[in-house]
């Protein structure tokens, strides 16, 4: 039997190819000694450098594909772009944050790359939140595969594409990097990890920062990941290791990891000096190590080249950058003017009469449950696109037992039904991890789907902050448009459940409504969500859309299903009820309790304006203008805690702008300032009450 010897990819590298990544490896060098020139000369702002890292850089672009497979670098990924196909002009207009810097007009530091031609896309400074988003890039690949409908209309995907992320030996200690891996394994995702290990986080020894100091150790039980370690500075040596793992990828095999020992001759960043914290012996053997020095020696040693011929390269590459530097300096800055621009989309209003669409009621009154459930179908099946998930919102996690059971579909049965109905590739379940469903859903989106996700309370949000508050509002403004990534976030929030105690109770909607780029909408009632939904999903912008569990089932706000296309706009309040002696603002759960107060300050003889917000980000200003002119009395209301409520901002912007308008001050009530506790009584004592209200609203009136 005939025995085929595979030969090592390396052995099949022309000289041409070797000469060329060796040129990748000089240019990526010599521009960051450029940045860190005119950085000296106060030309640019900030450098940090790819020293070190450039033969796994160049390695792995190699077998990579530019505009085809997906790819989340790091900061020290300088040669990896290069090879992909960016080029020293467009790196040096980020450097000097150029009107015309394609990343991100001036607006991120230099090295965060970004380019959509070539499926780079933009990324930012938190150190770990590229993993979650990598995985949920190749998720939107599984998706597309599946899918075909939603694979028809979308921009790019390729049966084998691969999605490339990187990081550093301390971004490994991230959270999002151990649920990456979870979940990465778990569905087989094509994900190419580089882990570029150069031994230091900033001043941090790697056997500090990692148990036992290798990262390669730690990941290697995790099913279906392939895990490699190699020397990153030896080129040949990167390059098998890159090959294989990106193989295994494009084979579907699963996730691949490439734990790459690198150097960092250069320190951290131009504000760092590791003399500070490396002895000189250390830094002498990492010198011993340079790639770029490794490079160089193997093609004159191995013939591959003269010395003049490298030479020859060499000089090529320092004219070429001194041409871009003097190009790059020319450059025009960003004006000031376009500092506001794409926050949101330039092209979709959510605000805008497209989404003011007329209800055409049939049935019986619905809950909120029902009529939210009723816009997720309806979506799901106007749009291959929308994909829902989250901690339990499928019926049932192993598929082959739908027909015996009755189904979850969310602790509140939001989404009961839909993964009966659209099947398991378009509502499953995630681990349970905020921070993987939010990163894992901004990776899908950025890809062009329309993930409908939950976060199962509002209490449990926060490990999904980062996520939220560093990506998802940020990623369109911070790429100049060239990315966006429009989620719907579904929470349950808020209190009066009685029993639901600090941890199921939770509001805090201020904290959102304080993000520029996200949108925030509360509805109080059934038919408000969802007709607030359906313009969340056709929104381009990312929304929390924020569902007020206590009304979820209340028959005092129930409607009939207002059919397939009722919208309503965002930014618009309800007028809930007409009054005018004073104007109380509110949305949520205070508004029933509100209209409550209302009929029995009648009987005093005030006649209460109400307007619910339902919009909370934007928010209606001309409305409560117009009812503070007409009433000169405002009271601003809401759950949540008072101070550095939302509620201050309103009420600040009264008293402001309708100074002249108001007959009284402007008076705020709310939660009080501590958690809802679990004892009825006690949760009564914290949310405002109907009596509250009615005190409020009687001395603001009598002032
Ligand atoms: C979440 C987060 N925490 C802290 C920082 C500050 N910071 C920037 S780089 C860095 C060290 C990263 O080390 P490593 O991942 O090993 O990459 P290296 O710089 O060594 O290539 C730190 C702590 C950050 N950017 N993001």
């Amino acid at each position: 039997m005939a025995t085929t010897i595979e030969l090592p990819r390396s052995a099949r590298l022309s000289k041409e190819v070797m000469a060329n990544a060796y040129r990748t490896m000089y240019l990526s060098r010599r521009l960051d000694d450029k940045e860190i020139q005119l950085k000296r000369q106060n030309k640019t702002y900030f450098q940090i450098s790819g020293a070190g890292h450039e033969a796994i850089n160049v390695a792995a672009a190699l077998h990579l594909r530019p505009g085809y497979d997906w790819f989340y670098p790091y900061y020290r990924d300088r040669a990896l772009c290069l090879q992909l196909g960016a080029t020293p002009l467009e790196m040096l207009l980020s450097a000097v944050g150029a009107k015309e810097d394609a990343t991100s007009a001036g607006r991120q530091m230099p090295s965060h790359w970004g380019y959509k031609k070539l499926h780079i896309v933009s990324q930012s400074s938190p150190t770990g939140t590229q993993i979650l988003q990598a995985v949920g890039a190749a998720d939107a690949s599984r998706y597309f595969s599946v899918v075909k409908e939603a694979a028809e209309l979308a921009s790019s995907f390729h049966a084998d594409e691969v999605v490339y992320v990187s990081l550093g030996d301390g971004a490994t200690s991230e959270g999002e990097f151990w649920e990456s891996l979870n979940g990465a394994a778990n569905i087989k995702a094509p994900v190419l990890y580089v882990v570029e290990d150069n031994g230091y986080a900033i001043s941090v020894p790697v056997d500090v920062q990692t148990a036992g100091g290798n990262i390669s150790r730690l990941v290697r039980s995790f099913p279906n990941l392939l895990t490699i370690e190699c020397d990153g500075t030896d080129f040949l040596q990167a390059y098998e290791a890159a090959g294989s793992a990106v193989d295994y990828c494009r084979n579907r095999r699963g996730p691949a990891l490439i734990h790459a020992h690198v150097v960092r001759p250069y320190s951290h960043s131009l504000s760092d000096d590791e003399r500070l914290y490396k002895t000189e012996e250390v830094r002498q053997e990492e010198a011993t190590r340079d790639p770029l020095a490794r490079g160089a020696k193997y093609l004159l040693d191995q013939g591959l080249l003269t010395e003049k011929e490298l030479k020859e390269i060499e000089a090529g590459v320092d004219r070429e950058i001194r041409e871009a530097a003097d190009m790059a300096l020319e450059a025009e800055p960003p004006t000031p003017d376009s500092v506001l621009r794409y926050l949101y989309s330039p092209t979709v209003d959510p605000t805008s009469e497209h989404f003011d669409r007329p209800a055409k009621f049939t049935g019986e009154p619905k809950t909120m449950v029902d009529l939210i459930n009723a816009g997720l179908k309806d979506e799901m099946a106007r749009d291959p696109r929308v994909v829902v998930f989250g901690e339990d919102v499928a019926d049932c996690g192993h598929e082959q037992d739908l027909p015996r059971v009755k189904g979850k579909g969310g602790v509140f049965k939001v989404t009961h039904g839909l993964q009966r109905r659209f099947g398991s590739a378009r509502c499953y379940d995630s681990p349970l991890g905020e921070a993987g469903i939010v990163g894992r859903a901004i990776g899908m989106a950025t890809r062009g789907l329309k993930p409908v996700v939950e976060i199962q309370f509002f209490d449990y949000i926060w490990p999904a902050m980062m996520q939220i508050r560093d990506e998802l509002a940020v990623l369109r403004w911070r790429s100049h448009n060239e990315f966006a990534c429009p989620v719907v976030i579904r929470v349950p929030i808020g209190g009066y459940l009685g029993g639901g105690a600090i941890y199921h109770s939770q509001s805090g909607e201020s904290i959102f409504t304080h993000l520029p780029g996200l949108r925030v909408v509360m509805p109080a009632t059934a038919l408000d969500a969802n007709g607030l939904l359906r313009t969340a999903i056709r929104s381009d912008d990312p929304v929390l859309f924020l569902e007020p569990k206590h009304l979820y089932r209340q028959t005092h706000n129930r409607s009939p299903y207002p059919g397939p296309d009722y919208m309503i706009p965002f930014g618009k309040a309800k007028l809930a009820r007409e009054g005018a002696d004073l104007t109380i603002v509110t949305y949520g759960a205070l508004v029933i309790r509100s209209l409550e107060a209302a009929k029995k300050l009648e009987a005093d003889g005030v006649r209460a304006e109400i307007l619910d917000l339902r919009s909370l980000q934007p928010y209606d200003w001309e409305l409560i203008a117009a009812s503070v002119k007409k009433t000169n009395r405002a009271l601003v209301l809401h759950e949540d805690n008072l101070s550095f409520g939302y509620g201050a901002e309103i009420a600040a912007r009264i008293a402001d702008e309708l100074f002249e308008h108001l007959d009284a001050p402007v008076r705020r009530l709310a939660g009080k300032d501590v958690y809802v506790p679990y004892h009825p009584r006690l949760e009564s004592a914290v949310l405002p009450q109907v009596g509250d209200i009615l005190r409020a609203a009687r001395e603001l009136a009598s002032y």
